[in-house]
C-alpha cells in the first residue's frame, strides 16, 4: 500500500464534520487503497465533543486510517499536512452584519493561513468550505505567501451539484446526461448557475428548458437552495456539503475531464478580476484545476458574472487590512 496521506479538517466537532470524516476514513475521497492520517483541528469548547467523534471513527475501525490526531493549535493540526479542508468557521450571531463576520473570520483564516505557510506540505491542498468561503480562502492565501495561490480552493461543488440535481428533475434526464454546467462566482445568492455551455445528452440545455424558467425560477432556487434547507431541516445543509467536499478534493487530487465548479485564483479569466477566489467552469488535469477556455457569454450572463465579481470586490476591500 502507498504511503498514508495526512488530511486535516478544521471544525471537525460541527455538522458537516460529523458527516465528512466517515467518508473520508472509507476511502470515498482518495480510494480504497490510500491509508490516511486525520488531523482535526477544532477550538477548545468543542474538543469534548470532538473526543466523541474520534471514539466513533476508532468503533468503525476503517481499516485506510492510521492515525488520528486532535488538536486546538492550528500549528500542530496542519503539521506536514497535504490536504486541508477548512471547515470550521464563525457563525453569524445575532445582531452581526456582514462585515462583523468577515472580520471575525479574518482573524481564524489569518492564523490558518500563516499556519499552513509555516507546517503544511509545500504541494498542500487547501479547500475552504467555512463561510464567506471565497474570501476566507482568500486571507488564508494570501497569508501563506510561500505557498503557489494555486493551493487554495474554495467550495462551490455543491452549488453545482444542486444545479445538475435541478436541472435533472426537471427535464427527467439521469444526472450523468448532463454536462457543461457551471458556477460563477461567489458562494453566496450572487453565484451565477450558467446553462449556456450546458447540455443533457448532448443537446444544449437551454433549447430544452424556456428562458423564463431558467432565468425566475432555477436559478432564484439554486441560489438560495441553502436557506430552503434551513428552513425546512432547522439546520444548514451537512451531508450534502460533506458530500460535496469529498468531490472537490477527490477530483482535484484524481483530475476530471467533466466540467465541474470551483472557487480558484483568478488570473483574470473572463475578464474578472485578477486575485480574486472565484468559481469558474474547470477540468482538472494532473492536480491543477484549468478553466475552461472559449465558453460562450451573453450579455445576460455577462452581467451575472459581473455582479458576483462586484460582490466579491467588495468583501475583498473589507478584508483589504488582512491581505
Ligand atoms: P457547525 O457550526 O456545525 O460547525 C463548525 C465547527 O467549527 C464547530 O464545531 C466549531 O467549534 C468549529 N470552529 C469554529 N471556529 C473554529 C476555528 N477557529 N478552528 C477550528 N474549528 C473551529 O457548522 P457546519 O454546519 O459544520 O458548517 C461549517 C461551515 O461551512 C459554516 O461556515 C457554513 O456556513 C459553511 N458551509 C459552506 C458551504 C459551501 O458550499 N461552501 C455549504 C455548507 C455550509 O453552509
Amino acid at each position: 500500500m502507498a504511503d498514508p496521506v495526512r488530511i486535516a479538517v478544521t471544525g471537525a466537532a460541527g455538522q458537516i464534520g460529523y458527516a465528512l470524516l466517515f467518508r473520508i476514513a472509507s476511502g470515498a475521497m482518495l480510494g480504497n487503497d490510500r491509508p490516511i492520517e486525520l488531523s482535526l483541528l477544532e477550538i477548545p469548547p468543542a474538543m469534548d465533543a470532538l473526543r466523541g467523534v474520534v471514539m466513533e471513527v476508532e468503533d468503525c475501525a476503517f481499516p485506510l486510517v492510521r492515525k488520528v490526531v486532535t488538536t486546538d493549535q492550528p500549528e500542530v493540526a496542519f503539521e506536514g499536512v497535504d490536504i486541508a479542508m477548512l471547515v470550521g468557521s464563525r457563525p453569524r450571531g445575532p445582531g452581526m452584519e456582514r462585515n462583523d463576520l468577515l472580520e471575525a473570520n479574518g482573524a481564524i483564516f489569518t492564523e490558518q493561513g500563516k499556519a499552513l505557510n509555516d507546517h503544511a506540505a509545500k504541494h498542500v491542498k487547501v479547500l475552504v468550505v467555512g463561510n464567506p468561503a471565497n474570501t476566507n480562502c482568500l486571507i488564508a492565501q494570501h497569508n501563506a505567501p510561500d505557498l503557489d495561490p494555486a493551493n487554495f480552493s474554495a467550495m462551490t461543488k455543491l452549488d453545482h451539484n444542486r444545479a445538475i440535481a435541478q436541472l435533472s428533475q426537471k427535464v427527467g434526464g439521469a444526472v450523468e446526461d448532463i454536462d457543461g454546467l457551471a458556477i460563477w462566482g461567489n458562494h453566496s445568492s450572487t453565484m451565477f448557475p450558467d446553462l449556456l455551455g450546458a447540455t443533457v445528452n448532448g443537446q444544449s440545455a437551454l433549447e430544452i428548458v424556456s428562458q423564463a424558467w431558467y432565468e425566475d425560477e432555477y436559478i432564484p432556487a439554486i441560489q438560495q437552495r441553502g436557506a430552503a434547507i434551513i428552513a425546512a431541516r432547522g439546520s444548514s445543509s451537512a451531508a450534502s456539503a460533506a458530500n460535496a467536499a469529498v468531490e472537490h478534493v477527490r477530483e482535484w487530487v484524481a483530475g476530471t475531464d467533466s466540467v465541474t465548479s470551483m472557487g480558484i485564483y483568478s488570473s483574470g479569466q473572463y475578464g474578472t478580476a485578477e486575485g480574486l477566489i472565484f468559481s469558474y467552469p474547470v477540468t482538472v488535469n494532473e492536480g491543477t484545476p484549468k478553466v475552461v477556455e472559449n465558453r460562450e457569454l451573453n450579455d445576460f450572463a455577462q452581467g451575472k458574472i459581473e455582479a458576483t465579481e462586484a460582490e466579491l470586490i467588495e468583501e475583498r476591500d473589507a478584508v483589504a487590512h488582512l491581505l
